[in-house]
């Protein structure tokens, strides 16, 4: 169950297109007018659900899962997991750090995000390590404060050892760098809003090219794959999307593994053109800044208008036009302006084209392109 404040209602298509990127599908939607300070939930609802699912005879629980699309407060967490019995519950931090963790390649991204799953986990950790000695029977699920501040012991241990990891990866850093050239592939990360069609495009891509290379890619990135065009074989990224509603916590780690695409050679910045417009010009001007943020706005950016078969021609010249003004406005001069639909696969060849057009070849041992 996916559980929505009223005024966020805007983000439930977001909402459930990451949770699809986990496999979560056959969702239902709950709206709360305004979050119940012990449960986040009403309680009235609370009891309702924490009812019908110990009627454990007919094994037919209502949920396995309840999403809060929100900061919980550690109470709330508490509170809502002691009444809810045998379902796991999961804030809105909790689900982007699970899907962080899908794309994480390098061990710095890695590093970050289970650093702050750890400094996420402690407030929660503590609360019920303070519920606890206030005299709750029995410990929760057995384990008591006792269980809970061993845990606390050893999860900050492991933020100790990773801070330090993580200050040593910073001086290291130009290896990685090396590491990449290495391979001689040219790189080109997609990125862009949840829900562009990242994956669909990198799926498009890898499957249409086939390539059956070494293994070596995998361990680059678990979404990276070998693309051929024709001009040679180039490693194509699907990236973390953009997220619209992002816990302010969570906002240094999507920089800091979003900027592993300052070692790619091209940008793909891909856009939806079935938005609203306002949506549409929203998401283009944020993505060209966290671009920028992170010092990748000098990178060779491709946009690509993604969708086509679900607008008329109009929207698209409309659409692209709107895409030219925004990137002079913010003084960007992308490579190319293209429309595909990733789906149906059209446009393709033309974005392969396009992406040769940028590739400098000239450095690099060119495997592959007979
Ligand atoms: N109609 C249409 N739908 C698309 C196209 N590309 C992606 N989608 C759909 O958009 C949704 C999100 O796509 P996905 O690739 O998961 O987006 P991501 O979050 O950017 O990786 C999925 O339901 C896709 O089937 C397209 O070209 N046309
Ligand atoms: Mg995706």
């Amino acid at each position: 169950m996916l559980v929505l404040k009223k005024e966020d209602r805007r983000y439930k298509e977001e909402a459930l297109a990451l949770l699809s990127t986990l496999d979560i599908y056959d969702v239902k939607i709950h709206f709360v007018k305004k979050p119940n300070h012990r449960y986040y939930l009403q309680e009235d609802f609370v009891k309702k659900i924490s009812e019908s699912n110990s009627e454990s005879d007919n094994n037919d629980k209502n949920f396995d899962l309840i999403i809060i699309y929100d900061r919980l407060k550690p109470w709330q967490y508490y509170n809502l997991s002691r009444s809810i019995k045998a379902v796991e519950i999961w804030d809105l931090t909790s689900l982007i750090l699970k899907i962080f963790e899908l794309h994480a390649g390098s061990l710095e991204a890695k590093l970050r995000i289970e650093l702050l799953r750890i400094r996420h986990q402690i407030p929660f950790v503590k609360e019920y390590i303070r519920l606890s000695k206030l005299g709750e029977q029995s410990g929760f699920m057995g384990s008591g404060a006792y269980g809970y501040e061993t845990l606390l012991r050893s999860l900050r241990r492991r933020e100790v050892y990773i801070a330090r990891k993580l200050d040593e990866i910073k001086r290291k850093r130009e290896m990685l760098t090396l590491n990449r050239i290495k391979t001689g592939y040219p790189n080109i990360a997609i990125i862009g809003y949840t829900s562009a069609g990242k994956t669909t495009l990198y799926n498009t891509l890898t499957e249409d090219t086939k390539v059956t290379g070494p293994k070596l890619f995998k361990t680059l990135s678990p979404k990276s794959g070998l693309v051929k065009t024709p001009c040679g074989e180039v490693i194509v990224t699907d990236t973390i999307g953009f997220i619209r509603k992002m816990p302010d916590e969570v906002i240094d780690v999507f920089h800091s593994v979003i900027s592993e695409i300052k070692y790619s050679d091209q940008i793909i910045l891909l856009t939806d053109l079935s938005d609203p417009l306002e949506d549409y010009i929203e998401k283009m001007m944020t993505s060209l800044e966290v671009l920028k943020k992170i010092d990748a706005i000098e990178k060779p950016i491709i946009i690509v208008m993604n969708k086509t078969d679900l607008v008329n021609e109009e929207v698209m010249r409309d659409y692209k036009e709107i895409t030219e003004k925004i990137c002079i406005e913010e003084g960007i001069i992308p490579r190319d302006i293209l429309s595909i639909s990733a789906l149906k696969r059209d446009g393709i060849e033309n974005l392969l084209m396009s992406l040769c057009k940028n590739i400098d070849h000239i450095n690099r041992p060119l495997r592959g392109s007979f």
